[in-house]
């Protein structure tokens, strides 16, 4: 009997029973006169379920004790993933449904409060219980959701949360996976199945990031988005629009302009509007001013595993290397990275976690349906942050098929519709004269491995193939393209001269070919270069992949490999000069 390949059937919809219970969040929880904060970070009772479906701790109601009292459990860190922190191997590559559950204490205060309990990301659906009754649900890994909570708390005892998450991909997940069975198959243990993954990183999963209570008062702001409709010199014309929640025929709105140094600057009344201010700075990238170009170059952090320590170092060494840009490379990132986007100065192409779209029935009117869902809740997150420049809906699907196209044509659209603000692209892998999704964006990414995948070990192939690519590509298309990939796995330490593929002197070698042709066309419509990639990371493994993805300029612990100089000395120099005209747009 040979290998089959079979959709999950136990659907993580069916299996949690959640069609259509899904609720966002757009403001990030901040302290305030009338906000509390209690976090619920820290370390949490977990346990997998081991079990042939892993549906034991549904049918046994797990959530209705603690879950030390149903069986044993282990410390887990809340944020983390929890493949990497045992030495159990059938922990680390485990699919199906895990348990985490932690006490609490609530202040008596909050009893006349609105009590909102938000979870900034579970990988990749989640339930949750507070005291042993369902409360929240939410499918998808890498954006908040929250809800009231308030009439489940116990406010003179102790309180349990509870919270079921289950990491398997489906072709009906983003991003989609599925599972592979060998029920019956001799040749393998009884019952063996693994999670095929249709990408390149480590499924990392758990409760990822932050989970916190908050409080409002009875009537809140639920929303606030903000755009600039004009500027000229120091003074600017905001529109606003805010959401409250539970409002009265009494409620008012008042709105404030308030700067960095709490001065009130502008103010108004009622729920949507425009205000003019003075004494506006237009957000730069720290690299530009107003005398620059917006060439942007770099690369893709790590957005798993919210790890405040590790934000810090990669912004250093974003600042380091002199870049000035990512992409959130394939997954919305946490937003504490966001934030410090925002402040640093650096510029965000912030992507969707549709990476790996490759089989026809990803694109069914189901995906297509909870694909625009998820823009939605990317969007309403980061609308309001000035580091966002653009929304990628996609990175490398199956875009050379009609369709991709129907399939993207729709997401884009719907994308512009609920941002018109914002260009919106995706990531192609495409050829340009196969690609069929590319007309619809309103810049092009591509990824490109000449020297790499094509023609491995032939650096001397690397400038005809990308030169010959870039031109094509605009003749067809008439719009900026950037360059959103281009990399070579390095492995540090080593090297050979005359240069051999993963040695430091090939990664160099190969870098520096590319930059000589982008030097080219970075004067006309090409309009950035994001090196693949900013770390090494995690992926799973397969031959190809030497303790996860090397081509990162720096190792995964942040140190720089001899490629990393080449790019600093690179983007230091495009900083220092005058920046170049696209001629061509
Ligand atoms: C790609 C993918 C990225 C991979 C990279 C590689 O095109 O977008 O996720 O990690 O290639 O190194 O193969």
């Amino acid at each position: 009997m040979g290998k089959s390949t079979v959709y999950v059937c136990f659907s993580i919809l069916l299996m949690f029973n959640i069609y259509s219970s899904c609720h966002s969040s757009s403001l990030y929880p901040r302290p305030s006169e009338t906000r509390q904060i209690q976090e619920l970070n820290g370390m949490w009772n977990f346990r997998a379920d081991f079990s042939p479906n892993s549906d034991r701790g549904f049918t046994e109601k797990w959530f209705r004790f603690p879950l030390s009292k149903t069986g044993p459990v282990i410390p887990m860190p809340v944020p983390s993933s929890f493949n990497d922190i045992t030495t159990d191997k059938k922990l680390r590559d485990f699919t199906g449904i895990v348990w985490y559950d932690r006490e609490f204490y609530v202040s008596p205060d909050w009893q006349m409060k609105r009590v909102v309990l938000r979870i900034d990301s579970a990988h990749y659906a989640s339930v949750v219980y507070v005291n042993g009754k369902p409360t929240l649900e939410h499918i998808g890994g890498h954006l908040p959701f929250e809800g009231e909570i308030a009439t489940f708390l116990n406010f003179d005892k102790v309180n349990r949360i509870t919270i079921a998450v289950n990491n398997t991909l489906t072709p009906y997940t983003l991003p989609p996976g599925t599972i592979s069975h060998h029920k019956n198959d001799p040749r393998y243990p009884p019952g063996y199945s693994v999670q095929v993954l249709q990408f390149d990183f480590f499924n990392y999963a758990g409760i990822h990031r932050q989970v916190r209570l908050y409080t409002t008062p009875a009537v809140y702001i639920n929303d606030i988005t903000v755009t600039t409709l004009n500027i000229q010199e120091t003074n600017a014309i905001l529109k606003y629009a805010v959401k409250v929640g539970n409002a009265t025929q009494g409620t008012t709105i008042s709105v404030e302009v308030v700067n960095k140094e709490g001065m009130v600057l502008a103010s108004s009344s009622g729920d949507s509007g425009n205000i003019e201010t003075k004494a506006a700075h237009l957000w730069w990238p720290y690299t530009m001013n107003t005398t620059h170009y917006g060439y942007l170059y770099t690369l893709k952090i790590r957005g798993k595993g919210l790890d405040f320590p590790l934000i810090a170092r990669d912004f250093n060494m974003l600042k380091w290397l002199g870049a000035n840009c990512f992409r959130t490379s394939h997954y919305p990132y946490a937003e504490e990275i966001m934030d410090q986007a925002d402040e640093q100065g650096i510029v965000v192409i912030d992507e969707s976690p549709a990476v790996g779209l490759k089989m026809k029935v990803n694109f069914c009117k189901k995906n297509l349906e909870y694909h625009t869902r998820v823009m939605t809740e990317l969007v309403s997150r980061d609308k309001n942050r000035p580091s966002v420049i653009a929304w990628s809906v996609a990175n490398e699907p199956k875009s050379d098929t009609d369709y991709a196209a129907d399939y993207f044509q729709h997401v884009i659209n719907y994308t512009k519709g609920i941002d018109p603000t914002r260009p919106v692209t995706f990531v192609s892998s495409s050829d340009y004269d196969k690609d069929q999704v590319a007309k619809y964006t309103d810049f092009q990414c591509i990824n490109r491995y000449y020297g790499w995948y094509q023609d491995t070990g032939h650096t001397e192939t690397i400038a005809t193939h990308l030169s010959y690519d870039l031109d094509h590509w605009y003749k067809v298309l008439q719009k900026p393209i950037m360059v959103t990939e281009y990399g070579a796995d390095t492995v540090p330490g080593l090297h050979a001269e005359p240069s051999f593929v993963f040695t430091e002197d090939y990664q160099v070698e190969f870098l520096k070919q590319y930059h000589a042709v982008f030097d080219k066309y970075r004067t006309r419509f090409l309009v950035g270069e994001m090196v693949w990639n900013f770390a090494d990371f995690m992926t799973d493994q397969s031959v190809t992949r030497v303790l996860g993805n090397k081509k990162g300029i720096l190792t995964r612990q942040r140190q720089p490999k001899a490629a990393a100089y080449v790019l600093q000395t690179r983007y230091w120099s495009m900083i220092n000069a005058t920046t170049p005209v696209h001629d061509e747009l």
